[in-house]
């Protein structure tokens, strides 16, 4: 990873942290509980993956920062909240994430629920926010609408929760993938997009391409770290896909074939950013790091 990229990243994340913080209601805002639970839910840890995608995205097509900082907070809030259901006793039942307790150990079941339920609400508020006119927002509610309902990341971890114990083909398991994590890192790359100058159809192609492959390549290393690496280093209990009789692609394909089509993934998100030239460059040392990533 370069300097310049390296220091870039720092910068988005330090600017989210803050932006985050500001559109979160404050702690001391009643419920105070609830809102102290859902500002440990997003604040302090995780990788902002997908804000960064957002800005990278939006730098290609002169967003300004500050249409780009609701953007990135809308669907920041919406993972969060996803991690926050996901974790809980009827679903993953999981006690460590981003290093910390989970909400439900950490507060209770009763509050993880409600932070979730309240994080999406919120994300859909902070898109309406800022810069931008009523058309291009209500585009934009309209694609992390579908990104995170029964048609995207919902919609594959109903998949996924059918699945535990069952074979499930390549294909059956690309498209689970699809829709649970590359549903969200498609419409992260899309909401920055959009916060700029009018694309054109073959721009539209070409980002979605990149999407495509930097989506399903995130959770290909997602399969990988999960049969390799260990919790400290993850943040997360590793392990976690075995354990739980789940189809991955370490399972299905092996390490060596998984680490592989990570390797052909990357390729194909390199290829579909061609046309962009330098202007991309943060775009594909994303999707490096999305490949090269340790936890
Ligand atoms: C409960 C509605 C609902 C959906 C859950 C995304 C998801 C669907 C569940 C998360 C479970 C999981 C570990 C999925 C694998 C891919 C993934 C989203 C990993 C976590 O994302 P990172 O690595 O996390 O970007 P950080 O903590 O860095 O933000």
């Amino acid at each position: 990873m370069s300097e310049a990229f390296s220091a870039w990243m720092k910068s988005i994340q330090v600017l989210m942290e803050e932006a985050l913080g500001e559109f979160l209601p404050a702690p001391t805002e009643k419920p105070a509980r609830l809102h102290e639970a859902m500002r440990y839910a997003v604040l302090d840890g995780g990788k902002r993956v997908r804000p960064l995608l957002v800005f990278a995205a939006g730098e290609l097509f002169d967003a300004p920062k500050s249409e780009l900082a609701c953007a990135g907070a809308a669907v920041e809030m919406i993972h969060a909240y996803s991690l926050v259901h996901d974790d809980m006793p009827c679903m993953d039942d999981d006690e460590l994430r981003r290093g910390k307790p989970t909400v439900h150990v950490k507060f209770d079941e009763a509050t993880a629920l409600l932070v979730g339920d309240a994080l999406q609400s919120q994300a859909f508020l902070v898109l309406t926010e800022g810069e931008g006119d009523a058309v291009r927002k209500l585009a934009k509610v309209r694609l992390l609408a579908e990104a995170s309902g029964s048609f995207g990341m919902c919609g594959g971890q109903a998949i996924d929760l059918d699945s535990v114990g069952v074979f499930l083909s390549r294909g059956e398991l690309e498209q689970m993938h699809r829709l649970k994590t590359g549903a969200l890192l498609r419409a992260s790359v899309l909401l920055g997009a959009w916060s700029g100058k009018q694309l054109s159809s073959d721009e539209t192609a070409a980002l979605d391409a990149y999407a495509r492959a930097t989506g399903l390549a995130f959770q290909v290393v997602d399969d990988i770290l999960d049969a390799t690496a260990d919790s400290a280093v993850l943040g997360k209990t590793a392990g976690k896909d075995a354990a739980d009789n789940k189809p991955t692609y370490v399972s299905i394909l092996g390490l060596s074939e998984s680490q592989a089509l990570a390797e052909k993934l990357r390729q194909d998100a390199h290829h579909a950013l061609k046309d962009f030239g330098s202007a991309a460059q943060r775009l594909r040392e994303l999707a490096d790091l999305i490949v090269d990533r340790k936890n």
